[in-house]
């Protein structure tokens, strides 16, 4: 019993899946202390049920109750005692003519707010922004500050979008999100819009609390069929739980829905038939959802449709629709990522760059636009890499508005099964200075519409949360969705402030959750930045598979222009306009000359404006090789410290996130290694340079599978040569043979930590079982296509390499070390190596 009470005291009773993620309203520490500073009543102005002031009465009493035990009542008018009042401007003017003159300015979303003795205000510029000042003081008063103040809080920019990728039925490539790690979609299956929402709902809830105002919940690479009738009655249903929230609905359109669906011979934007057709499609959305945002729209990309089809311009695609939308007061974001992924020829052109397309489709366009046209930009020039300079396309647009398009789901980032926490790297492109006139302006100035005076900018972030009670797949993850709503809101807040009021809304108060949490995620981009693609060369995940295991290779000899062009003696894109792809010269001047000259570049972009030498020196005085070396070593070393940091918080929080959080950081920590090894080897096998601490391709604790007596087992080599240790792993020998793989060790006896290397593919289940000397030191199963979300792989390689590690193991000099394999299904229970580390080692 006192044990009960102790865990309800500090909060840690309930486990937790991660629902309710930074809204769970956990009791503060010592609440009853502060019930005095606490509202006694909830007075709703403008109030009606399903819409957003309604809502925000509704929060403040589940919240105060949660968070504080207290019961509030919900009152019209205003009650004996302590309120919260909640509103808009204009309804609490209407009700208080005389108060009109002492409240602040506020643009469209923002929030004023007074706490007083607990008397609350809260009024927002619209319903939405009642609600967002109603979340801001619960998160306040959750993080345990119930003193008084007072805050004008206005949205940095007008536009603050989240975008799906969810497809309408799953299957196909991507599955049911498409880049998605947290299961199925939450708005659509097969075919249709789902019955049940509540996922839905609760998703508006979350995004709201963050302020962000609309979601596109349908795929870029959209489907014609959402515009069936049947399919947009089903979108008013997802608007529906949406509007209590003020979160507005978005649809990605296909350009050739014309013709896809509406039987029209052609989808030409200026063909008259098609004009109409697009007309009675917006007039059939608005009679069915009035507030729709608008439409997202990806023409003329990897294989989508578009204007250019036609030869129209990208301005006469997207001003067919803007057309559409104005009678209706919508918007539509057209998506700045055009190219041409099947023309780019790396080995006839020295100057062909997929990173040029941007500005030279869009060049030119930008008085061409209609005004509700928003141009959405990806952050960088390529894809959502690790390390990318900001998108000079940005500075092209002065006119029309822009959104940079950030990515929260990591697709190439780990896919969540790495803990990554963006927030810093977003902030460092968010502040970049592009010098546009040799005058100030950062890329957060520019989609505020500060820099250029538009009224139409912002953000959008790709998201695509699933099923998964975790939303993302991992509870670590949350974060990034987390910040992503902050910075979206005011881009001026740090990466750690963010952090920790996730952290206390998310875990609770205790000092060391925090300080673990925040080495944690402090470290997280720049050791995956280390042992993932360096000096700007990309992620160097496979490109043409699922973008998560490491694959260098794999960017060059293709058309996707993902391009190193490393050789045996040199690497890097040269990007320079006197002897490349000419990239460098789309930037303002100041820039421009700054990454044309190698000795100006910053060595974190120096191969992705440069083709240099392996041996060219570094500002560090390293040479690239070496750098390559060390960094992998380094952020691998790191990923370590992640597990060790973590266990230190055993008991501090609820065993269910303690747990599903262990697991992902463990499997880290040994996927870390495979893309240690995975990008050394390689390099070192194209340049032939060593390493000249003596590391890479030297392993003395590891026995290759291939080298131990096999029975049942074979020797396979593996493709990409890189991803196995050796080249070679043993698979079974047929799909029903039980393989072993034997040795006699010959270290001294003692303790060891043993590490087996194997490959967990998505084409069954097979079990391990691991014996010294006859005695079963552990058992797993290939299940992590199941456990860690991120893309499943039907091959041996970077993607499927996975470590299993038993601590603290006693082994004798020529103790018998076994490993038996069952293969199930297609997968032949395939093992790399087995390390004999002495305890604490890594390698
Ligand atoms: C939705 C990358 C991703 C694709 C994505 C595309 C885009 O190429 O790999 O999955 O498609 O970007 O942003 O449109």
């Amino acid at each position: 019993m006192r044990s009960l009470l102790w865990l309800a005291v500090v909060g840690l009773a309930v486990a937790e899946d991660g629902l309710a993620a930074w809204l769970r309203y956990a009791r503060v520490p010592s609440a009853s202390r502060h019930l005095g500073k606490l509202p006694s009543a909830v007075v709703t102005l403008n109030a009606t049920k399903g819409y957003p002031v309604h809502t925000a009465g509704q929060e403040l009493v589940d919240g105060i109750g949660g968070l504080f035990g207290k019961k509030l009542t919900v009152a019209k008018s205003k009650p004996k005692g302590t309120t919260a009042t909640v509103g808009t401007v204009s309804a609490y003017v209407d009700k208080n003519p005389s108060a009109a003159k002492g409240l602040p300015d506020l643009v469209e979303d923002g929030f004023y707010l007074k706490i007083s003795k607990g008397n609350v205000l809260i009024l927002g510029q619209n319903e939405r922004g009642a609600l967002y000042g109603a979340f801001h003081y619960l998160s306040v008063i959750a993080q345990g500050n119930v003193s008084d103040f007072t805050l004008t809080s206005n949205p940095d920019a007008p536009v603050r979008w989240v975008n799906q990728w969810d497809n309408m039925q799953d299957g196909g490539t991507h599955g049911s999100v498409e880049r998605g790690y947290g299961g199925d979609s939450i708005f659509f299956w097969d075919g249709h819009i789902r019955e049940d929402l509540t996922r839905a709902g609760q998703y508006a809830r979350l995004l709201a609390s963050i302020g962000i105002n609309a979601v596109v919940a349908n795929n870029v690479n959209a489907n014609a069929s959402i515009l069936t009738p049947e399919n947009m009655d089903g979108l008013a249903r997802i608007a529906d739980v949406f509007r209590p929230y003020g979160v507005q609905l978005g649809v990605s359109l296909n350009f050739a829905a014309p013709q896809l669906l509406g039987g029209l011979d052609t989808f030409d934007p200026l063909d008259k038939t098609v004009v109409n057709w697009w007309q009675g499609i917006a007039d059939n959305l608005y009679k069915r959802i009035p507030d729709m945002a608008g439409y997202l729209v990806k023409a003329n990309s990897e294989g989508q449709p578009g204007p250019m089809t036609y030869n129209r311009t990208l301005a006469d695609g997207a001003n067919l629709f803007a057309r559409t939308l104005q009678p209706h007061g919508g918007i539509i974001l057209f998506r700045a990522f055009v190219y041409d992924h099947r023309s780019l020829n790396q080995t006839l052109d020295w100057k062909a760059d997929r990173a040029n397309a941007a500005v030279d489709y869009f060049d030119g366009l930008d008085d061409k636009f209609e005004d509700n046209v928003v141009i959405q930009i990806k952050y960088g020039p390529i894809d959502f890499q690790v390390r990318e300079p900001v998108s000079p396309l940005f500075t092209h647009l002065r006119r029309t508005g822009a959104t940079v398009e950030l990515q929260i789901t990591q697709e190439y980032l780990g896919q969540q099964a790495h803990v990554v926490y963006l927030a810093p790297m977003w902030k460092e492109l968010l502040d970049f200075d592009l010098r546009v006139d040799n005058k100030p302006s950062t890329l957060k100035s520019i989609v505020s519409g500060k820099r250029f005076g538009q009224k139409l900018t912002g953000y959008a972030g790709v998201v695509n949360v699933g099923t998964n009670t975790t939303w993302l797949g991992s509870h670590l993850a949350m974060s990034n969705l987390y910040a992503y709503g902050k910075l979206a809101w005011d881009p001026e807040q740090t990466s750690t402030g963010i952090l920790k009021e996730w952290t206390t809304l998310t875990f609770g108060h205790d000092k060391l959750v925090h300080d673990v949490i925040t080495k944690i995620s402090m470290e997280s981009w720049p050791a995956y930045e280390d042992y993932s693609g360096n000096l700007g060369i990309q992620t160097l995940t496979d490109i043409l598979l699922g973008h998560y295991g490491p694959n260098p290779g794999s960017q060059d000899g293709n058309p996707w222009g993902q391009w190193t062009r490393a050789d045996n003696d040199t690497i890097g894109m040269d990007r320079t306009v006197w002897n490349g792809t000419g990239f460098a010269g789309q930037y303002p001047p100041e820039i421009a000359a700054m990454y044309e000259n190698i000795e100006t570049t910053p060595d974190n972009l120096l191969l992705w404006f440069h083709h240099v030498p392996y041996t060219q020196k570094l500002k560090s005085g390293k040479t690239v090789i070496q750098h390559f070396y060390d960094a992998h070593y380094k952020g691998s070393s790191t990923a370590q410290t992640f597990v060790t940091l973590w266990e230190k918080l055993k008991g501090r929080i609820d065993k269910e996130r303690y747990e599903h959080v262990l697991f992902r950081l463990i499997y880290q920590a040994g996927h870390s290694l495979v893309w240690r090894d995975s990008v050394n080897q390689f390099y070192f096998n194209k340049s032939g340079i060593p390493d000249e601490l003596g590391r890479v391709g030297n392993h003395k604790y590891r026995i290759e599978a291939e080298k131990m007596e096999l029975k049942g087992y074979k020797s396979y080599r593996v493709s990409p040569f890189e991803a196995a240790s050796g080249y070679h792993c043993v698979v079974t020998e047929t799909n029903s043979t039980v393989g072993t793989a034997t040795t006699k060790l010959k270290v001294p006896s003692g303790k060891y930590d043993l590490a087996v290397n194997y490959y967990d593919m998505a084409l069954g289940n097979s079990t391990w079982e691991l014996f010294v000397d006859r005695k079963l030191v552990g058992k797993w199963k290939g299940d992590l296509e199941y456990e860690l979300g991120r893309a499943p792989s039907p091959y041996i390689d970077g993607q499927t390499a996975a470590r299993k590690t038993f601590r603290g193991v006693r082994v004798k000099k020529g103790s018998e070390l076994k490993v038996v394999g069952r293969p199930d299904g297609l997968e032949p229970a395939p093992i790399d190596y087995i390390s004999v580390l002495p305890e604490g080692t890594v390698d």
